[in-house]
Parts: structure tokens; sequence; C-alpha cells
């Protein structure tokens, strides 16, 4: 969830603030000059929308623009910035950004947001408006730091805009909006996003199934719930109560290396990549510290049994139930990074479920607490039954990193695996979704990047079914797996590989260069997760 939680700055949210108001003022001057054609970007001031405000047009010249700060000056094509604010209830304040490009591919992509939103996600505007979208995005109804949900607190109507109700509104204004600027309407519908955004592509695909033709659902938070409750029984079991953690990054580094000398040969190919954590069997019980050995080389038994729980499933004590599968090997890099206990799992509980901004997450019990937040939840898109969705030929794109530490890789594949029992069928399924699992990607970002956007335009307009992605492998980093916004400047890749549509792996075909795809091949791979707790054995699913 990471990408998403980094905090939006104080100074970033006054530079967002101000622009509106100047925007505004800027719309109160131009209404007393000539009306200018109906096309016009300015004349979109005027139009009204049903529970919608458009609170400024104007248009931006091509070159050099920032949205606000922190993000650093970018070229962009000419276009039209709208802002509005919607308000499908009483107590909803929707902000949305739509960008209109002077030069439009007659398509529209909607993004989505990490984290608990709070802020226009600028980045995925950006890229998309480059490509010749017509883009949108929304703060899901409020304003602040993508880690906080204070907003929650005695606010039902805006949690029903975060969970589900933003991105809907969003998309049918905005398609109304495109239609008054251009004349007609968009050709093809697509979303993006990752992390709680890649939740928000499958509430859409699962409640709003004619808003989108394609959805790419990125490392998506479907089960908000369960990914929630075991992110805060991982933290409290790393932090009891007044003490310091007992794995911080410096375990997580070791335990890594690790990970990595038993397991990255595993897959044929000594790159210091292991292609399938799944089948790695490591225990971090192995490094516990012997006699006369340093301790900055090993673990103590207590932080020994503490990683290898993270690995675990997390389940009801009660009943065995699974509320969340584990981290899979290979995430490690990860661990000492997430703030714990981790605020947005803690505030789902307190001003969620409880409603109480004193509840001590301490008290959590796992039994209990995950019953009670399970029974109201209605942020979680788990709904199996992408039919509808089928029938208007809608194609869903999901990835995931399979050195995830936020989110757990293998909620994607118990996800996907439920749409194929629903379907009846793998065949049935791959028609119209698929699921890609990047080797080495952390939380949405990391090891490969592709281009999920093409994939999906290629799949959606031209039905060229994606079998497998040109992954180019990012430069290796000796700390944490990368989050947040892509940079500005493009990474200088050191090599590619496929990135295959699940269940396949890349295999290396044995000769040629490791760092050219070509060497590689998409061969069939075990479906399912790893069975209870090791050593790893696949269970098959289908
Ligand atoms: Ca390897």
């Amino acid at each position: 969830m990471l990408e998403t939680f980094r905090s939006v700055s104080t100074a970033r949210r006054h530079s967002v603030i101000a622009f509106v108001m100047l925007a505004m003022s800027a719309a109160a001057v131009q209404a007393q000059a000539p009306k200018p054609p109906p096309s016009s970007c300015e004349a979109l001031a005027t139009l009204t929308l049903p529970n919608a405000k458009i609170v400024s047009a104007e248009a931006v010249a091509a070159g050099d623009f920032s949205p606000g700060a922190p993000l650093p000056p970018i070229k962009v094509p000419a276009f039209c910035r709208v802002s509005a604010t919607l308000t499908p209830s009483a107590d909803s304040d929707i902000q949305i950004e739509l960008w209109l490009p002077t030069a439009w591919n007659g398509k529209y992509l909607a993004n989505g947001i990490g984290g608990w939103g709070g802020a226009i996600p600028y980045p995925g505007l950006i890229s998309a408006l480059q490509r010749g979208y017509a883009t949108s995005g929304t703060d899901t109804g409020h304003r602040g730091n993508m880690g906080a949900a204070e907003f929650a607190l005695d606010h039902p109507e805006k949690v029903k805009d975060f969970a589900f109700r933003a991105i809907h509104e969003m998309t049918v204004q905005s398609k109304s909006i495109i239609k008054a600027f251009y004349g007609r309407p968009d050709r093809l519908a697509y979303f993006s996003g990752c992390s709680a955004g890649g939740k928000q592509g499958l509430m859409e695909v699962q409640k709003y199934p004619t808003d989108f033709d394609g959805v790419i659902a990125g490392a998506p938070a479907a089960d908000w719930i369960g990914l929630n409750s075991a992110s805060l029984y991982d933290s409290l079991l790393n932090i009891p109560k007044g003490q310091k953690p007992i794995i911080g990054p410096a375990q997580g580094q070791l335990i890594h290396q690790a990970v990595i000398a038993e397991c990255d040969k595993l897959d044929g190919l000594a790159d210091g990549e292991v292609a399938d954590p799944r089948v790695c069997g490591f225990k971090a019980s192995s490094l516990i510290c012997r006699a006369g050995q340093s301790p900055e080389t090993c673990l103590t038994p207590e932080q020994a049994a503490v990683a290898d729980k993270f690995y675990q499933a997390v389940r009801d004590p009660k009943d065995g139930t699974l509320i969340f599968p584990g981290m899979l090997p290979s995430s490690e890099q990860g661990w000492g990074m997430v703030p714990v206990p981790m605020p947005p799992a803690v505030g789902e509980y307190q001003f969620v479920v409880r409603g109480d901004a004193h509840w001590d997450p301490y008290t959590f019990d796992l039994s209990r607490d995950v019953a009670e937040a399970r029974r109201t939840d209605i942020i979680s898109a788990l709904n199996p039954d992408l039919s509808a969705f089928a029938a208007r030929h809608g194609k869903l794109i999901q990835y995931h990193g399979l050195s995830d530490p936020i989110i757990p890789t293998e909620a994607s594949i118990n996800y996907y695996e439920s749409v194929v029992a629903q379907q009846h069928g793998l065949d049935k399924t791959e028609a119209y979704y698929r699921l890609f699992l990047v080797p080495g990607m952390g939380h949405c970002m990391g090891a490969y990047d592709a281009d999920w956007i093409d994939a999906l335009d290629q799949w959606v307009e031209h039905g060229k079914a994606p079998q497998e992605l040109l992954g180019h492998r990012l430069p290796p980093t000796n700390g944490p797996p990368p989050m947040g916004p892509p940079p500005a400047v493009a990474p200088v890749y050191t090599g590619t590989r496929p990135i295959c549509a699940y269940p396949a792996m890349a295999k290396y075909n044995g000769v040629g260069s490791a760092d050219s795809a070509n060497s590689f091949s998409c061969r069939p791979a075990p479906r399912g997760v790893r069975d209870g707790d090791g050593p790893v054995k696949l269970k098959s699913t289908g």
C-alpha cells in the first residue's frame, strides 16, 4: 500500500489549495469576458452537471508544467485542466481533476489512488496526458495524508465515497465533460490504479461493469479487511507494547541475502532473482546465531521467530480460517519500511470499524475484531462474479510483484482463482482477465517496468490478448524496493525479461544472455498458493 501511503506534504496540499483558489478567481474574471465558443476550455466552467460543480477550467499551454509542488515540472502537450467538486450525497465533497488534451486520442483513462486517498494522483494523470488520453483522478472525497483515515470518523457517506462512489461518480461526470468539450463521447474508457487503486479497479469491474472497457488493477488491496488485519497483526508481533521493533531494516537485508543465496538457483539461473518465491522453503530459523558469531551476521531466536511468522498466513486462531496470506520469501527488503503499528491498518479499526479515535491497537483480537470488521465492510472488492464485465467485452489486467512487502502476492492469486472457480475454468477467465506476477517487484513498482496501459489498449482496441509483456529491468537497489511515483527522468534499464500471464513463469532457455528476454520462455508453472506453513508444496487449484 505504501506507494500510496507516502505522505502528501503540507506544502503540496497548500499549493493545490492555492491553485484551486487562483483558478476560481480567474474563472470569475473570465465570466465578465465575451462568451467563448462552446468547445473552448474556459466555457466548461459554465457547464451544469447533476450533483457536481465545475470549480475551474483553464487552458494549459504545451511545455513545462507542474500541477503543484513537490512535483517537478515535466513536459506536457497542450490541454484543458478542469477541476470539479462532486456531491452525490449531502456529506460528499469529492474533488476531481480532468485533463483534456488538445491532440486527443479519442480515449479516456481514469486513475486510481492508493492508501486512504486524499489527493489527486497527478503522476498518473501526467503519464496518461502524455499518451494523448483524456484523463482524470480524484481525492476519493477528502483531503489528507494517504495513510490517514480520520475523515471516516462519523462520516459514513465519506466512507462510501472512498469505498466505491468517488471513482464511479468521477467516471460518469468525466465522460459528460469529455462529450461537452470535444463534441463527441470517448471511444474507449480505461482505468489504471495500484494498491488501493488496484482495488478501485476491481470494484469498478464488480459493481459498475459498464464504466470501463478495460481495467488495470495493480497489487490490489481487494481484501481490505484481511490486508489491514494481517498488517496490524504482524506489526503488533514485531513491536510488543513499549518495545523497539524486533525486525528492522538491517534484519530485512540480512534475511533477504540469505533467501537469495538459498533459493536463487531453484529457477535454473543464478541471477540474484528468485523467479518463483512460492517454491522457496527458506526458514529464518536457519540464521539463528551460533556461538561466537558476530550479531550483525545472524538473528536472535526472537527475530527468527517473528520473521518466520511473517512468511505464514494469518489465520483465525479459533477455527483456522484464512485471514490473509503471508509474505513471500524475497519481500524482506521492504519489511523494515513499514511504520508499525501500521497507521493505515490502525485507522481502519479506529475510524471505520470502531468509530473511536482512542481505540488501542494493542487490544486487537484477531478473531473477534476481524469478524466485526468483515460484518460491516463496504470497502473490499472480493466479489468473484465478473460475468457482467465479461459480457460487455471488458478486459482486466492484474499485476502483482512477487516481492511485495505490503500486500502479499498470494492475495492476488487467491482472488484470481476465486474468479476462475466462479467462471468454471481458466480458459473462460483468461478470455477477459489475466494476472501477471512480476519477479522481484515490490509494492506496485521495482525490478521490472512494463507498459500495462499499452498491453490493455492492444487487448481492448485490437483484440491482442497479452500472453507475455516485455519487462525492462531496473538497476538493482541495495535497499528497499522503490516506492512512490516514477521518477521524472527515465531509468537506465539493465536488461529485459518476459513477464508471463499466470500461471506461466519465465524460464531460462539454457543458452543466451541472462539480460535478454530472448533467452527466456513463458513455461507452464503450478497454480495456486503455498499450502499451509510449508515446505511450500503448491496446492493444485485446477
Ligand atoms: Ca534465479
